[in-house]
């Protein structure tokens, strides 16, 4: 047992107020019993909001670089603590160890590019059109935001909100996810630790269900940054755009991969075992559609599935795992029934389908790599997401047919082409609608000092990660400053 993890209120570690708990289970075997959570309700909320409503005009006034400096040592303490909690990711999430580890890696490069933000938070300052007058636009802090976050980047996606927007002065309530809250309670435990003045960071865990929304909606919530299903983002979107709270949403994706005639196919192989099956497929960002050029598609396909023949299957903290299980019973359930839809609307079934079994499989969440072939774009296969080790792979004419069947669903995360033409590059640079696009890389692995975000249903609002363009617009708001040293009222824009 990690032990039991408690909510933090306004710097205290408390249960929740009910005495409810949950439990935490390892997905590669469900004996395994990571930590007891607060299982929190209304009260802890409310607790929560206030303590970070009632720290927001100190930190507020706190200047910039001193919040660096907290993050700068946050991310020392988790560079320090990277081992233990990269293995605690893998125990309670299920993807593999260096993915574990990568998890925690994206955290720590987040706290620090944040940490650097202290001394930048830049605005401008633009000349005015009068004498003995300046002007300047300055970013200040929203004030109390509700940050939900998803189950599969434990530490990384919370990392993404958390840092930000602490950083640009506001102070937040964290609810995690409750099927990952142990690696989440570490990572905000270390945070805290670096020193962060009691209220400005509280953490309450809980089902979505049971709080979720009673945070986001609550009325001293300023805005609220969430990731997770489209459903759920536009249904949040939609309460929250009521109320005037700002909102910023991170939702689904159908991630395509085309494989150009020209690509390299050892590379494109490579990609899309890696962007496909990669944390068990569990990333909004994994590759879900293999689009093949037809001269080359049996070829291909061919390589493909033999590679993906030797994956191996199995606890994520055991050397030499490939793939780990998927998260909880619910999403067994969901990817085996997208399996049988697969197969009943008619798409050829070349690898796994079902649950895999084996030895040290018994007591996990696990299903065979999955691929499909000759999948038509239409198909519900090829146009909802998964979320879970299954591959449908759809045969394109050229390059625009290719672009058109990638850019036909109603997401536009991340995308990707494998081509050795420049000329194609270009043209799929250009026309591929999505919010991410890799040349000769799968769709998954962004940076964090890049924007992160999709078009059409997969995000709303502001991009995450990134500072201009992307988390600093999320968590700040502009406010523009005119100063006027003449001593004497001076008009704009009236003739003189
Ligand atoms: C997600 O899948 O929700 O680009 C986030 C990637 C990771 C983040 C994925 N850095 O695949």
């Amino acid at each position: 047992m990690a032990g039991a993890v408690k909510n933090l209120i306004g710097g205290k570690w408390l249960d929740a107020s009910s005495g409810n708990t949950l439990k935490s289970i390892n997905p590669a075997n469900t004996d395994d019993v990571v930590a007891v959570v607060p299982s929190s309700g209304r009260s802890d909320v409310d607790r929560a909001v206030e303590a970070a409503k009632k720290a927001f005009q100190g930190w507020r006034l706190t200047p910039p670089p001193k919040r660096g400096e907290i993050l700068f040592r946050a991310a020392e303490l988790l560079a320090k603590n990277k081992d233990g909690l990269g293995r605690l990711v893998t125990r309670e999430m299920g993807k593999i160890l260096p993915e574990g580890l990568g998890d925690v890696q994206e955290a720590i490069d987040m706290a620090y590019y944040m940490a650097g933000e202290g001394r930048r938070l830049s605005g401008e300052t633009i000349p005015s059109e009068l004498p003995s007058k300046d002007c300047k636009s300055v970013r200040v802090p929203i004030g109390v935001f509700a940050l939900i976050t998803p189950w599969n980047f434990p530490t990384a996606i919370p990392a993404w909100k958390l840092f930000p927007s602490i950083v640009s002065g506001n102070t937040v309530v964290f609810k995690p996810s409750s099927y990952t809250p142990v690696a989440a309670a570490r990572l905000t435990d270390l945070v805290a630790e670096a020193g962060l003045p009691p209220g400005v960071l509280n953490v309450v865990h809980g089902t979505g269900e049971e709080i979720g929304e009673y945070l986001a909606t609550h009325p001293l919530i300023d805005g609220v940054s969430f990731t997770w299903s489209t459903a759920v983002g536009e249904k949040l979107a939609k309460v929250c755009g009521a109320l005037d709270k700002e909102i910023s949403c991170e939702m689904g994706g159908k991630n395509p991969i085309i494989i150009m005639d020209d690509a390299r196919l050892d590379l494109a192989v490579e990609g899309a075992l890696w962007g496909g099956f990669g944390t068990t497929g569990q990333r909004c960002t994994a590759a879900s559609r293999l689009i093949v050029h037809e001269n080359i598609y049996d070829k291909f396909m061919d390589m493909f599935v033999q590679a993906a023949k030797k994956l191996r299957l199995g606890d994520g903290l055991v050397k030499g795992t490939d793939v780990g299980p998927l998260i909880n019973e619910a999403q067994m359930k969901k990817v085996l029934n997208y399996i049988e839809i697969g197969k009943n609307e008619g798409a050829r079934l070349v690898l796994g389908g079902g649950p895999a079994k084996g030895k040290g499989l018994e007591k996990g969440y696990f299903v065979e790599p999955t691929i499909f072939a000759d999948v038509l774009p239409t198909m519900r296969i090829a146009q909802e997401e998964i979320f879970g080790p299954v591959i449908s792979a759809i045969r394109a004419r050229d390059l625009t047919d290719a672009i058109d069947i990638a850019n036909n669903v109603k997401y536009g995360l991340s995308s990707s082409i494998y081509t050795q033409d420049v000329n194609n590059s270009a043209v799929a640079e250009r026309d591929l609608d999505a919010g991410i696009v890799y040349i000769n890389a799968p769709t998954i692995g962004a940076e964090i000092q890049l924007p992160f975000g999709g078009t059409k249903k997969s995000g709303l609002g502001h991009k995450e990660a990134g500072g201009r363009g992307g988390a600093l617009d999320m968590f700040t708001k502009w406010k523009v400053i005119y100063r006027d040293f003449s001593g004497r009222l001076q008009k704009a824009q009236i003739d003189k």
